[in-house]
């Protein structure tokens, strides 16, 4: 297939916004983001270009996870507001043509989803086969060695029936059992009532682990990722699944598909989003924001860019034409994108932070704006255990602990990789609570918001957010349009430890990417010659690829002749 068979998707130059919606806007004063407060902002999102927004769960939960424990996938959580809010939402971002794109989170459900409380109800009820419950081996434990990613074991007893079942999250998200035939059904007929709204797609929580192994065999990999993810994570289920899905639902609808999926190669990239194989658009692949920790046992690693580059290469070539990428520096799991790549002390936070949106926007896929990534916000400084709120926080202190890791540094392990950074409110101007809340909110502001705000960024031409408004307006414009989303990649010097410069080739134009990873002004040499300058986070002149001294973190895109 060569690029100009490839068939164009409406998705393929979009750039997503995803809002984690506690977080976000809060309009009726208990602390806590709602989708008024979402409305509320559409134009500044419409502002940056972004024309579709990925909305973190807003369905009925006990919040056990934020909202990736769902009760009811057919009704609104309360605190986010009401069924009409979302009807409301849908369609004032239709009018500014943009696309919502809820989070489909059906690789489990709440424990207090009433299809769970059935199922736990007795071994014969109806429901029962709609989790995974197995007897406990005969000395009374687990079921097989499996882990969960928030928990030290993947099984709980159920004391009332004597049995167990999975939860590769919390236990208070059990696992839904694909293999029943029943369940699939069910979650089909959900999705449907959504995208019968007008959806712009599904952004789905884990769903390369839907897939169990009907034998359940014994973990054998301990020393990398949650000891079983070798047999519940991409193996031949999922793809079965996914097929079927997308007969029975998404083949109906023209929608943006994104799966997040942890442990994938770029071979299962092409299994998940090759056009032919009719599957979903996009992966989220976990690669690059595994390099400078290891999660399993919480140890921090030192951030090597050349490993960055060679990650970022391999998934730009190998899924060019035989696949769709997705691009991100963050999430709502993630630390903050300035703090964790690249310098965000008062001198640089500005040009690292248009560094990196500058690399990753010039790659070929569809970029995604964490919230609050657009004006540069940066990780809290949290000084105990008890600031923190993300159960995967606890747990892994606790686990360091155990380990005998002192106290100060697993605070300080926090500091680095906490969920919690990404979910504090968005600063929004200089008023209390940065203009988040007119109440308490339900995590406090980082002090930080007299600095770094949405109304300083809106009103200063050189900030963050102009910088990405226009990162993102090359990419839909029509000069550069298709040699940034459609050119091949090309990575220059893979051993540089400091630069990171490739090169993105469309039918006869050719795009020239160059970013300074440091601290420090350097000089480089590159072939060919520059036809102009496309984009620039210094305000300096470059003139010329022969001898070119970089600044700190500087980056420029220049278009060669
Ligand atoms: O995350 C899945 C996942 O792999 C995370 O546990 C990840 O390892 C961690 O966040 C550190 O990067 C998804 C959601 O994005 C997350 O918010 C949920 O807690 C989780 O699934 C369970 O639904
Ligand atoms: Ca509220």
């Amino acid at each position: 297939m060569s690029t100009q068979q490839l068939e164009r998707r409406w998705w393929h130059n979009a750039v997503v916004y995803q809002i984690y919606p506690r977080s976000f806007n809060d309009t009726n004063g208990d602390g806590i983001g709602d989708i008024p407060g979402i409305i509320e902002k559409l134009d500044y999102i419409a502002g940056l270009g972004a024309n579709v927004i990925w909305l973190s769960p807003v369905y009925q939960s006990p919040m056990d996870d934020n909202g990736y424990d769902i009760s009811d996938y057919q009704s609104i959580a309360p605190e986010f507001g009401t069924m009409a809010d979302m009807d409301s939402l849908i369609e004032q971002a239709d009018k500014r043509g943009i696309k919502i794109v809820m989070d489909l989170v059906v690789n489990h459900t709440s424990d207090q989803h009433p299809w769970f409380i059935e199922s736990s109800s007795s071994t014969d009820n109806p429901k029962r086969d709609w989790y995974i419950w197995k007897d406990p081996k005969s000395d009374g434990s687990e079921p097989n060695n499996w882990e969960s990613f928030f928990k030290p074991k993947a099984w709980t007893l159920d004391e009332q029936t004597d049995q167990y079942y999975l939860h590769l999250f919390s236990n208070k998200q059990p696992d839904l059992n694909w293999a029943n035939p029943q369940v699939r059904e069910a979650i089909y007929e959900m999705m449907h009532f959504w995208l019968k709204k007008g959806l712009g797609g599904f952004r789905m929580d884990v769903i390369n682990m839907i897939g169990k192994p009907s034998d359940f065999p014994d973990a054998t990999i301990f020393d990398q990722g949650v000891a079983g993810w070798e047999h519940w994570s991409n193996n031949l289920l999922v793809h079965q699944y996914l097929r079927e899905m997308h007969d029975k639902v998404l083949k109906h609808y023209d929608v943006l598909t994104v799966g997040e999926t942890p442990f994938t190669t770029t071979l299962d990239g092409r299994y998940y989003s090759h056009p032919a194989r009719n599957e979903i658009s996009m992966i989220f692949q976990f690669e690059h924001v595994s390099i400078d920790r290891e999660e399993h046992n919480a140890v921090k690693k030192p951030f090597d860019l050349v490993q960055y580059k060679e990650i970022m290469a391999r998934w730009q070539e190998d899924l060019y034409q035989k696949g769709w990428n997705s691009l991100y520096w963050s999430n709502h799991d993630q630390p903050r994108t300035v703090s964790r790549y690249g310098c965000d002390s008062a001198q640089y936070r500005l040009v690292s932070a248009k560094m990196l949106g500058t690399v990753l926007h010039m790659m070929s896929g569809t970029p995604y704006v964490y919230q609050g990534e657009e004006i540069g916000m940066t990780n809290k400084c949290f000084n105990s255990i008890d600031e923190f709120n993300d159960l995967m926080a606890k747990f892994h202190y606790q686990k360091m602990r155990e380990r005998g890791v002192s106290e100060t540094e697993a605070i300080a392990f926090l500091n680095d990789f906490s969920r919690d950074h990404a979910r504090v409110p968005i600063q929004w101007n200089q008023q209390a609570n940065a203009g988040f809340t007119t109440g308490k909110p339900w995590l406090p502001v980082n002090d930080n918001y007299q600095e770094i705000n949405a109304e300083q960024a809106l009103s200063d031409p050189n900030s963050i957010y102009h910088h990405y408004r226009q990162l993102i307006a090359l990419r839909q414009g029509i000069e550069y349009g298709d040699v940034v989303v459609y050119g091949d990649h090309k990575l220059l010097d893979p051993d540089d430890a400091d630069v990171y410069a490739y090169i993105r080739s469309y039918k006869g134009k050719s795009l020239l990417t160059i970013a300074n990873f440091t601290a420090n002004e350097l000089v480089r040499h590159y072939d060919g010659r520059l036809k102009q300058v496309v984009i620039n986070n210094y305000s300096s002149s470059v003139s010329t690829l022969d001898r070119l001294t970089l600044q700190p973190y500087q980056a420029v895109v220049v278009e060669l002749v």
